[in-house]
């Protein structure tokens, strides 16, 4: 790999503001996942710094609204009513408890707010009482995002009049894949749900997870599917699988972390301004993994101890690491003393 690989690069990242979108075939795709790590590292790392500040991490903040009993069927989730996972189903939140944790989440350093609820598709009198949080969640100056399961278009018209900044809505893995993960609801189901939020004029937040017994190809198909979205998302979750007892995909086989680096490393050459977010799955990874993660393009973690509802690493392990790298967020400047 040379100097005019790095010139196809180049010229992708340019003609992405054009009224021509740029296309990936799945075959461009994994011809980046394949190239040598420290060529894919390189030419990863010199997109971030072409479109972003150096050592800029967002930290978003996650909280589970509406946890379990949900009707849906996708094997890698702990909330699914068809799994014995031991998850308590618990209702929606009251206003006071969800503007106590975003305080909370906004005192630690987060800057962006995820509510998450197990539905597959909110009533319209939940996307009421939603809209409710979403005030109290922009009230703290917050960005906020939330992710509900399928919206129709109406439904995402009234978030976005509430004050909803993101909607999270994964396409998981390559189409070819889907059907084998889940099988409540199709591919298009949630092209659909992207397409509603889009229109609605809220910024898409669209990842997938790796992890789930997967081939190299619906990587690649995967990546290629979020690219190709016209516009791509200005957030991309890339989520290492958290294997959950009880789930079907509870055993599936673990993902080389060096191949998981290289995924991270793709979204950003693939998106090159949007923001990759190494989400679920960091308490697997370990401190070198991730630091090879931020060195791919990844600019933005959940923060906190939780992610919905399994782990994550404790808020002072990840200001040690961000320390530790000599990356200056806000968490950082937050246990100095240096920001309010
Ligand atoms: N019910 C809504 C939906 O499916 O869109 C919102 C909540 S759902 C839990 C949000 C996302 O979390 C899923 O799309 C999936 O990408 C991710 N996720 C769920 N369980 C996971 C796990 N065990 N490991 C990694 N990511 C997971
Ligand atoms: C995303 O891509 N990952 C987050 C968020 N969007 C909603 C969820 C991760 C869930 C991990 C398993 C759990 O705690 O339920
Ligand atoms: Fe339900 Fe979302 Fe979990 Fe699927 S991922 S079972 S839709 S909460």
């Amino acid at each position: 790999m040379g100097a005019n690989d790095l010139a196809t690069v180049t010229l992708h990242r340019r003609a992405a503001p054009s009224a021509e979108p740029v296309r990936w075939s799945v075959e461009a795709v994994q011809a980046l996942l394949d190239l040598p790590f420290d060529e894919l590292l390189f030419q990863a790392q010199t997109v971030h710094r072409a479109h972003w500040p150096a050592r800029d991490i967002e930290l978003a903040t996650l909280l589970s609204v509406k946890t379990g009993g949900c009707p849906e069927n996708c094997g890698y989730c702990p909330q699914s009513a068809e799994f014995d996972t031991g998850v308590q189903a618990q209702k929606l939140m009251s206003v006071e408890e969800v503007t106590r944790a975003a305080q909370a989440a906004k005192d630690a350093g987060a800057t962006r707010f995820c509510m998450g609820a197990a539905w597959r598709a909110p009533k319209d009198r939940d996307i009421e009482k939603v809209a409710e949080l979403i005030g109290a969640v922009k009230g703290l100056g917050l960005q906020s995002c939330a992710t509900l399961g399928m919206l129709e278009a109406h439904q995402a018209q009234a978030l976005r009049a509430a004050g909803l900044d993101y909607y999270n809505h994964n396409l998981d893995t390559a189409p070819e894949y889907y059907g084998d993960i889940v099988d409540t609801r199709s591919y298009q189901d949630r092209l659909d749900t992207l397409a509603h939020v889009r229109a609605a004029g809220i910024s898409v937040c669209c990842g997938g997870i790796v992890g789930m017994g997967e081939a190299p190809v619906h990587r690649a198909g995967l990546i290629a599917q979020i690219a190709n979205l016209d516009p791509y998302p200005e957030s991309v979750p890339i989520n290492s699988l958290v294997r959950v007892p009880g789930t079907p995909l509870a055993d599936a086989p673990p993902i080389d972390p060096l191949d998981f680096v290289r995924v991270i490393a793709v979204a950003r050459i693939t998106m090159p301004t949007a923001r990759v977010r190494l989400s679920a799955g960091r308490q697997q990874l370990g401190e070198a993994v991730q630091a090879l993660c931020f060195l791919a393009g990844a600019n933005s973690i959940f923060y906190g101890d939780k992610l919905l509802v399994t782990g994550n690493p404790d808020v002072e392990a990840d200001r040690a690491l961000l320390h530790k790298l000599g990356y200056a967020t806000r968490a950082v400047q937050v246990q100095a003393g240096e920001h309010p």
